[in-house]
């Protein structure tokens, strides 16, 4: 890509672990000089995501927008409504292609998880392509040799008789850090991870939001073809990407922490997406209770948005009564990029999303790391592995057990008082901000791909 105002299209995936690194992406392009395209399907998920666009929309008058119809979701009622929407969203992607004849694009960034026919399409008009992945190195690599596993004749056994999948060039993955959907080659998570694990492979490059330093040996067993063998394009780490100006913090948390000493309270959030059982919320509650830390609490009880059943209902008066001098809960969206810059933060207690896993990273705050589903779990072996955060294994994947009150204080308290835990993730914060500023790797590459 070179020349001068390279023009770049980007098309936006669902979710706003998706949305939230994209628009840091297109800030980054902007700022240098580039035109930016993007596009965008519509129905939109979530009042959230809707919310986002818009106002990243108004606040970046010079961009481009486009939009296309994405084609009906499968019927399937039980499915999760954003992997209904990814599935929607690869199977429309040859509706995108008339959008990318409409101008003289330098490059086409698309996400791995929706990419579907636009790797090809890109290089049969003769424009590089980059497919943006969310998700820790380490499991973008199973994600690009599922395919040769859901192949193996022998995968009924292997997934009977063993408790590791090997994938070549890197330590074997443990397999109850893979959701089971991921193994069962008619679920439809499989089904698109497959179709989009080829697809990436006719690509120019694989950027990621990620630095090299949290990863090295699997980047390099990525890069060296020891992953796959000499089909893989470039993996490129590019980030931590970060801060776009984002709407005014319409909760009044960051006046709360201006009011909490440095360094004293645990921030809960476990990401847009990600309800918690209200079993577990009240033991997530004892858990905060019992630790005495002060606390900062993002509640969520929906997948898609907020419902309205009220604090009282979820929590009880008591306990909002007795927490009221010590904590906040909230069940809002927060400017999380703020408050995790905020000196009074101590602890995330976060459910590994990859986008707040490089928010932490990029602040140095330790994580005590609780995967939910899909990536999360091999995300947090990797957070753990770079000092970032503590995985409590015995606590489960998911909705595996019920972690109790006591353990969650126990384990508050270890984690709070963990001085090498907070020396670490500071030195992972300094490797960040290396990577991403002037003549660092992530900020380097970014140049390349612009062609400055
Ligand atoms: Br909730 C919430 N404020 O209140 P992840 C989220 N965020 O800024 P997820 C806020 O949303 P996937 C809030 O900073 C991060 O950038 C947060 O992305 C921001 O998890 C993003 O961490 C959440 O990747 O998405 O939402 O579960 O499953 O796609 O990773």
């Amino acid at each position: 890509m070179s020349g001068s105002n390279p023009h770049i299209a980007i098309i936006l995936n669902a979710g706003m672990g998706n949305m939230i690194p994209f628009f840091r992406l297109a800030s980054v392009l902007l700022s240098n000089n580039c035109k930016v395209t993007l596009i965008t399907g519509k129905p939109i998920v979530s009042l959230a995501e809707a919310k986002h666009l818009n106002f990243f929309l108004s606040k970046n008058p010079q961009m481009t927008h486009l939009e296309y119809q994405i084609l009906p979701p499968e019927p399937d009622s039980k499915a999760d409504p954003f992997f209904l929407q990814y599935n929607a969203v690869r199977r429309s992607s040859y509706l995108i292609h008339p959008l990318l004849r409409s101008a003289t694009f330098s490059a086409i960034i698309c996400s791995f998880l929706t990419c579907g026919t636009i790797p090809r399409f890109a290089a049969e008009i003769g424009v590089p392509c980059y497919v943006f992945s969310g998700a820790s190195a380490k499991f973008f690599s199973f994600m690009i040799h599922l395919p040769a596993i859901l192949k193996d004749p022998e995968i009924g056994d292997k997934k009977k008789n063993s408790s590791f999948w090997e994938v070549p060039g890197l330590e074997p993955f443990d397999m109850s850090s893979i959701p089971g959907a991921f193994l069962n080659p008619k679920h439809l998570m499989a089904v698109d991870a497959m179709v989009n694990a080829k697809a990436c492979l006719e690509a120019t490059g694989i950027i990621t939001n990620n630095f090299e330093w949290l990863e090295p040996e699997t980047f390099s067993a990525l890069n060296s073809g020891r992953v796959l063998c000499g089909t893989l394009p470039p993996v490129l780490p590019i980030g931590p990407l970060e801060c776009y100006e984002v709407e005014e913090d319409q909760t009044d948390c960051l006046a709360w922490l201006d009011n909490q000493p440095h360094e004293s309270v645990v921030y809960v959030n476990f990401g847009s997406r990600t309800p918690m059982s209200s079993d577990q919320i009240r033991e997530m509650g004892k858990g905060l209770e019992w630790s005495g830390s002060r606390f900062l609490w993002v509640l969520k009880t929906t997948i898609i948005d907020k419902d309205e059943a009220r604090q009282e209902e979820v929590l009880g008066v008591s306990f909002l009564d007795r927490t009221k001098e010590k904590g906040l809960v909230l069940r809002k969206w927060v400017n999380q990029q703020e408050v995790l810059s905020h000196p009074s933060i101590r602890l995330f207690v976060s459910h590994c999303g990859w986008a707040s896993l490089t928010e932490a990273a990029h602040r140095g705050v330790p994580v005590l790391v609780w995967p939910q589903f899909g990536d999360q779990r091999v995300n947090a072996e990797v957070v753990e592995k770079a000092g970032l955060g503590k995985l409590p294994r015995s606590w489960g994947f998911g909705l595996e057990r019920l972690v109790e009150g006591e353990e969650i204080a126990a384990k508050i308290l270890e984690i709070m008082g963990d001085g090498s835990l907070r020396s670490s993730a500071k030195k992972v914060k300094e490797e960040a901000m290396k990577a991403t500023e002037p003549g660092g790797t992530s900020h380097c590459t970014i140049m390349k791909i612009i062609g400055s």
